[in-house]
């Protein structure tokens, strides 16, 4: 059997196997169910959790293996693959050298569409990007559902949209490197490429392996389809001039090739003024870069400069992203602790003028933390580093600015209460993954929220 083909492609009774039982193993399991196949779904872990969503879907009549990995998973004529699970383990090897067909689960759930798919990837920016452009296409023509690596399974959003008539459907999928990896047919309409820096140089041997996980994204596009990328970035500006699609770019630098401008303190498109940069809701020139590429796909799809405008001005953010607590004694604390990488660190340092003190830490993703430093000497005047990466921080940053070491989010939290003086900003902006001490990014998040909003009741 060979899924090579995607004119071909049928799972009625196919045994398929599915690797993780997080939203994606679930979500790929009850669609592939659904539509015929014979499903095994194993995951190593036994926590409650995978317990309670296993005696869900043995309802179903799913088979559900917890707690291992048994010999069974290799029984199979495909495999989808959760994104959490490198490519070098040792289950995916044994699974090539069986001639197993690997799939991401974003491959799966586009062989059961033929709706337009917008493919969102890059570094950083991609949740809060899909949002603006989500805003953007709801309205009179389109119906657009926001999937992907937001938390919402692309299955998940397939399955509900079965023997429903959705002719006005448009999906739009935020893509990480690790779901564009195992791509075959996947084949957006519009593809929208934010930016390339450095991430998850855990996962990954090198960079280079990284930014082709992510230029999957346009591997299958033909000159019929677009591809939007920002100009701004020297990777990208590489790699994309020549590409196969239709190729449009944004840039927040006044580009003349680009479908909207940036002249004189405003955004422009051919002649039309679409907004004064003062009205932009979301600070940051980071978002301003956000905006223009979500802009630029809503263009193609003919969307209207009032609509276009109206969002810009009106879209208010994501939380975890650059997101304001409280301003306590005169000092404004945010929470961005959705800043996992190096880069999303300087953007929200750049966002801010007046001095920060800053919070870095949690789980290291082989971050090269001394790429901070001309950024930081600008004007952030301490740095308080916790967690398991807090001593690689201090050996990188001690020297640049003052510093000090903690070991959680709430002693990182007091050091900053004590230190402050009206007119700073608190940011927590850690530049590394939660999973030291939370369960993810929301949850440290959460945490920060409710222990800057103790101390400024107490
Ligand atoms: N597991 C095994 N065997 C292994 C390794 C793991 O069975 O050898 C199991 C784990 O026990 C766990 C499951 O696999 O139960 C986890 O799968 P997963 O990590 O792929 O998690 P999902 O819950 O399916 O979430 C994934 C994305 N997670 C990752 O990419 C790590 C979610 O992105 C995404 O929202 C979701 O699919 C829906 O599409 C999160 C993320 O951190 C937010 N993404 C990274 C980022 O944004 O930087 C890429
Ligand atoms: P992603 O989904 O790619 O992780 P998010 O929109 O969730 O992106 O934002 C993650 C972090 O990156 C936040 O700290 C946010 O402030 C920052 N950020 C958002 N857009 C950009 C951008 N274009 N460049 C750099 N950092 C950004």
């Amino acid at each position: 059997m060979s899924f090579l083909r995607k004119e071909i492609v049928n799972i009625k009774s196919k045994k398929i196997t599915i690797i993780g039982m997080g939203e994606t193993g679930t979500s790929a399991a009850l669609l592939s169910n659904h539509l015929g196949a014979d499903v095994l779904l194993s995951d190593i872990n036994e926590s409650p959790n995978n317990s309670s969503v296993k005696k869900d879907l043995l309802k179903y009549g799913i088979d559900v293996e917890i707690g291992k990995h048994s010999n069974d998973i290799y029984d199979s004529d495909l495999w989808i693959l959760s994104p959490g699970i490198a490519q070098d383990s040792d289950i995916v090897s044994k699974a090539q050298k069986r001639n197993i067909d690997i799939i991401s689960e974003i491959e799966f759930a586009s062989w059961f569409t033929n709706k337009p798919i917008i493919g969102l990837t890059g570094s950083n920016g991609k949740t809060t990007t899909v949002n603006m452009l989500y805003e953007m296409l709801k309205g009179d023509n389109y119906s657009p559902i926001l999937a992907g690596n937001m938390g919402f399974a692309f299955s998940r959003a397939i399955l509900n949209d079965l023997n429903k008539k959705t002719d006005d459907r448009i999906y739009i999928l935020e893509l990480s490197s690790f779901q564009l990896e195992n791509i075959i047919h996947f084949k957006p309409f519009i593809s929208i490429i934010l930016n390339i820096t450095p991430d998850h140089q855990d996962r990954y041997i090198d960079m280079d392996a990284y930014v082709e996980a992510k230029l999957n994204i346009i591997s299958n596009q033909d000159s019929k389809d677009f591809l939007i990328y920002n100009s701004d970035d020297p990777i990208l500006n590489k790699r994309c001039k020549n590409a196969v699609p239709k190729i449009l770019s944004f840039s927040v630098n006044n580009n003349s090739e680009n479908l909207f401008k940036i002249r004189d303190s405003k955004i422009i498109e051919g002649d039309s003024h679409i907004l004064d940069l003062s009205k932009i809701a979301l600070a940051g020139k980071h978002n301003l870069s956000n905006f223009l590429a979500a802009s630029t796909a809503a263009k193609i799809l003919n969307i209207s400069n009032r609509q276009i405008s109206e969002t810009i001005s009106n879209f208010s953010g994501i939380e975890h992203r650059l997101e304001k607590v409280v301003i306590n004694n005169g000092v404004a604390y945010y929470n961005d602790s959705k800043a996992t990488n190096i880069e999303s660190v300087i953007a929200a340092i750049q966002s801010f003028s007046n001095s920060v003190i800053l919070i870095l830490g949690g789980k290291d993703k082989d971050s090269n933390f001394v790429e901070l430093i001309p950024f930081i000497k600008h004007n952030v005047k301490k740095i308080i580093s916790y967690g398991q990466a807090s001593k690689k921080i201090a050996i990188a940053l001690r020297d640049a600015v003052e510093l000090d070491q903690v070991s959680s989010l709430r002693d990182a939290v007091e050091v900053c209460h004590k230190s402050a003086v009206p007119g700073d900003i608190v940011l927590l902006s850690p530049g590394c993954a939660s999973f030291d001490q939370f369960n993810n990014y929301e949850e440290r998040g959460n945490e920060f929220k409710k222990i800057v909003n103790e101390m400024a009741r107490a």
